[in-house]
This record gives structure tokens, sequence and C-alpha cells, in this order.
């Protein structure tokens, strides 16, 4: 079930385009397997990189997120995101042969806040440009359980922030907030975005976890396979700033 012309097309104009129903059957795999996720709490460190944390957008209290990377300790987000239907579809979306650069599971609880505006790019040396994202439902998204929402056609104008080598969230008054469209998805519905949309999110004002698989790949003509690398540059860059705010004790495990 590779993309068709239409889809295709639609994400070249828009910058991201859903393709409903691709994992359906692997849904409840992938509930399984990320409710085993969440039992991992040896895992969940404040000093363990690969936990990401968010506060609850009332209360304020920190809270677990998100696995970045996952695909290492979950054999179900490994099979979908080396999947060969995935990496056609996104070969399609290339024009040519496309490998897997990063994969996270973002859990977001009942009431944890939303994500500021920004584009995935990143400014670090040798990070690719054709850099794009593969969200796979896990759980129902939408407004409500503050899914991810984009903002078309921007991707055009290729990376909106300095090149410095650093994250930044986007300058809103560059996005128009009345054009967003809201990624509404079911689990195994899959939603592609380019590393140049625009995105953002609101807080899960449901009462479930809503869970996104993000997948990144980049096109063969941006490297080969970087997702070695990739890690390895992105786990000193992060030491490295966790560093400067006095947490030296930061390890990845
Ligand atoms: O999961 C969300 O709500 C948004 C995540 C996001 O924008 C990101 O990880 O780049």
């Amino acid at each position: 079930m590779p993309l068709n012309p239409d889809q295709i097309a639609a994400y070249h104009r828009d910058g991201f385009v859903i393709a409903p129903g691709v994992f359906a059957t692997e849904a409840a795999a992938l509930q399984q397997d990320a409710e085993r996720l969440m039992t991992l709490t040896p895992l969940m460190d404040s000093n363990n990189i690969r936990c990401r944390w968010q506060d609850h957008a009332e209360t304020g209290e920190c809270r677990f997120d998100c696995f970045d990377p996952v695909i290492d300790i979950s054999p179900v987000c490994e099979r979908i995101a080396r999947s060969p239907l995935l990496l056609e579809m996104a070969s399609q979306l290339y024009g040519e042969p496309a490998h897997l650069f990063k994969d996270k599971l973002i859990f977001k609880p009942s009431g944890a806040k939303g994500y500021d505006m920004h584009q995935d790019f990143i400014s670090f040396e040798g990070f690719p440009e054709s850099f794009l994202t593969v969200i796979v439902a896990i759980d129902p998204s939408d407004a409500s359980s503050g899914a991810t929402e984009v903002f078309p056609g921007y991707h055009q104008q290729g990376y909106l922030s300095p090149r410095d080598g650093m994250y930044h969230q986007l300058d809103e008054s560059k996005v128009d907030r009345s054009k967003g469209v809201t990624l509404d998805l079911q689990p195994g519905d899959v939603a592609f975005f380019s590393g140049f949309t625009p995105h953002c999110s609101a807080p899960n004002k449901s009462t479930q976890s809503r869970r996104l698989l993000y997948l990144s790949y980049n096109a063969a003509r941006d490297g080969g396979d970087l997702r070695a690398s990739h890690y390895e540059f992105f786990h000193n860059w992060l030491q490295e700033r966790y560093a400067e705010y006095g947490k030296t004790e930061t390890y990845f495990r």
C-alpha cells in the first residue's frame, strides 16, 4: 500500500500528507509494547538522556514524556521503523532510497503540556536537509488529546531560524496560526511531514495518554545511513547543553 501520486503531490505542495490505516494491523501490538515500555522504570531517570520530560499543563508537575531513541528497546517499533513499506513510502517522497535517521515514542500523558512552534530541522553539521518525519499513531490523536498541528506550504521556505547549530523555537510571527491543520489520526494511521514544516501541539486535555511513534528518515543522497553518527553527535550535544545548566551526571542507557 505505498503512496499514490495524489498523496505524493500533496506532500510536496503542503509539506505533509496523511496515509490512513497503513499499520492498522500492528496497532494492537504497538499499544501493548507501549504499555511494556512504561514499565521500564529503571530507565526513567532524569540523568538518562534517552528520556524527555514534560510539565503538566495545570499543576506544573514534571513527568516522563518520551523515549528517544526507542527502537533499541522496542522490537515492535523497530519492525515498523525499518519496515519495507515505510521505507518504500519515504523513498517515493524522495525519489530515491530512504534511511532511518531517528526514532522516538512520545507518550504525552493526560494533562501534558504541548510543544511550541518549531521546525524539526536543526542546523547541526551534516544534518540532512531531506529530513522528514513519519508519525505512526498508537492512540487516537485529535485536537483534544494534543495532536500535532502542521502549517502547510511553509516548508518551501526552508529553515526559518538562524543556522547556528542550536535548537530554536520558531518565531510565531513567521507563521499564520489560522492556517494550522490538526493531524487527526486513528491507531495505525501515518502522517508524513517535512523537516521544514512548522508544527506545534496543544496540551493533552483528554483522560488518556496520546502515544505517537515519531520516525525520521533522510534521503540516500544526504549521506546514506546516518542514524548511529546522528545519535553519537546528538548525545554529546545534549550532554554539553545539560552541563551548561550544571547537570553533569548525565548518561545514556
Ligand atoms: O508530540 C507532540 O505533541 C509534538 C511533538 C513534536 O512536535 C516533536 O517532537 O517535534
